[in-house]
């Protein structure tokens, strides 16, 4: 799955007034990093001032915290890096981060941006961190999307 085709979500977006919860998992530091910096720098952008930022252990943890947080957020932003291995770990904790917060976000009605990256090593990681370097920056890009799915919902009066 490559990044082009990819909207402008942060051109417009007005996400003041929001409650956005931050949940990211702790595997491998500066991919996070890179990821939580992004998410915080877009919501900053949004004009979002109301972020609670929670920090779990692994990506296998995401759902269950973003399903907690949802019930009292406007929307969250789940940050995650999975990277293969040589065993089938890779393929259990990547299904089961992206299939739990789809779960959690129909089931809470609470937009979850997915910023888990599921990558072949650390270079792909990196190269979506938006470090210094960096092709892509999904955390700002799952941040806006958060943002931009509960304004949307919003403005057609679904919330
Ligand atoms: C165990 C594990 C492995 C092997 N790799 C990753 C990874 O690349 N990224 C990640 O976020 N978490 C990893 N984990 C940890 C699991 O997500 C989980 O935290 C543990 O299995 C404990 O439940």
């Amino acid at each position: 799955m490559s990044g082009s085709g990819a909207p402008d979500l942060d051109l417009d977006l007005d996400g003041s007034g929001l409650r956005v919860a931050v949940v990211a998992a702790s595997w491998h530091e500066v991919v996070m990093d890179g990821l939580l910096s992004g998410a915080l720098r877009a919501l900053a952008d949004a004009g979002v001032t109301d972020v609670q930022v929670v920090r779990v252990p692994g990506s296998f943890e995401l759902p269950v915290a973003a399903s907690r947080l949802a019930v009292g957020a406007d929307a969250v932003v789940a940050l995650g890096v999975v990277i293969r291995g040589g065993t089938p770990h890779f393929e259990y904790v990547s299904s089961a981060a992206t299939l739990g917060l789809t779960e959690a976000s129909v089931r809470t009605g609470t937009p979850i941006g997915f910023g888990v990256l599921t990558c072949d090593d650390e270079a792909q990681a990196l190269d979506r961190a938006g470090l210094e370097g960096s092709s892509e920056d999904k955390g700002a890009e799952a941040a806006q999307a958060a943002v931009a799915t509960i304004l949307a919902l919003r403005a057609a009066a679904a919330v």
